[in-house]
């Protein structure tokens, strides 16, 4: 009894084929975990108290894959935003594991959590995977009273971090940590990473 339930649902809108699907986990009484297809730049719950975590750099003043589409789609206020956060050293705003949290400016989310995951270096798998692990910044989540968060497959692209690793830290850390937010989603981009989460998530979250 009281089992974690899982269950496929349609979201709202139809259309494509499997692409809209939401799957949904049961994390604790109060909050599940919800895996889907998607965008991230375009992902909001109540424009209030959700945040969209962008996978950075240390200098945290954009670049390519997802940070670049959060960047353009935020508009110029979030570079100049992150332009403020004050280097710790020469050239990092965001040492690699840690976050910094900035408004979301013109994407419908209210917050952005910039967060570095490792390059991924198979030999140094227990470094890579502790940095990952962090990398998943809900600390800095709860400090701020964030809800309703978003994640993509931090480290899963330029990172270059394998793909079902990747997914085992980061399903296994939010088993750990987030038990207290209302809602936490996976927007990941491509069919192949979907899968990968779906399936890691079954493995870890199904009795
Ligand atoms: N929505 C959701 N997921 C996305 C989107 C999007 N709009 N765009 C890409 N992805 P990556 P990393 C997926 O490379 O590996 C940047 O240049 C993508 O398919 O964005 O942590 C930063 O500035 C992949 O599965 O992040 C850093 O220099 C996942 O998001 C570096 O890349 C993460 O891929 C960070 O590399």
């Amino acid at each position: 009894g009281g089992g974690r339930g899982f269950s496929i649902m349609s979201s709202s809108g139809g259309g494509g084929d499997h692409g809209n699907q939401v799957a949904e986990f049961r994390l604790s009484a109060s909050s599940v975990l919800k895996i889907q297809k998607g965008d991230i730049t375009t992902w909001s719950v109540d424009g209030s108290s959700d945040a969209i975590v962008n996978p950075a750099n240390e200098r945290m003043l954009g670049g390519g894959g997802a940070d670049g589409a959060i960047h353009r789609a935020a508009g110029p206020e979030l570079r100049a935003a992150c332009y403020d956060v004050p280097e710790v050293r020469p050239g990092v705003r965001c040492p690699t594991g840690e976050a910094r949290i900035t408004p979301g400016f013109r994407l419908p989310a209210s917050h952005v959590i910039h967060t570095v995951g490792p390059i991924y270096d198979m030999d140094k798998k227990a470094e890579s995977e502790t940095s990952l692990r962090n990398a998943y910044s809900l600390r800095v989540a709860k400090e701020n009273n964030i809800q309703y968060i978003a994640f993509t497959a931090i480290s899963c692209g330029v990172y270059g971090y394998p793909y079902d690793e990747a997914a085992a830290v980061a399903i296994s850390t939010i088993m750990e940590f987030a038990k207290d937010f209302k809602e936490v989603h996976f927007v990941l981009f491509s069919d192949e990473i979907y899968d990968v989460w779906l399936n890691k998530a079954n493995e870890l979250l199904q009795k």
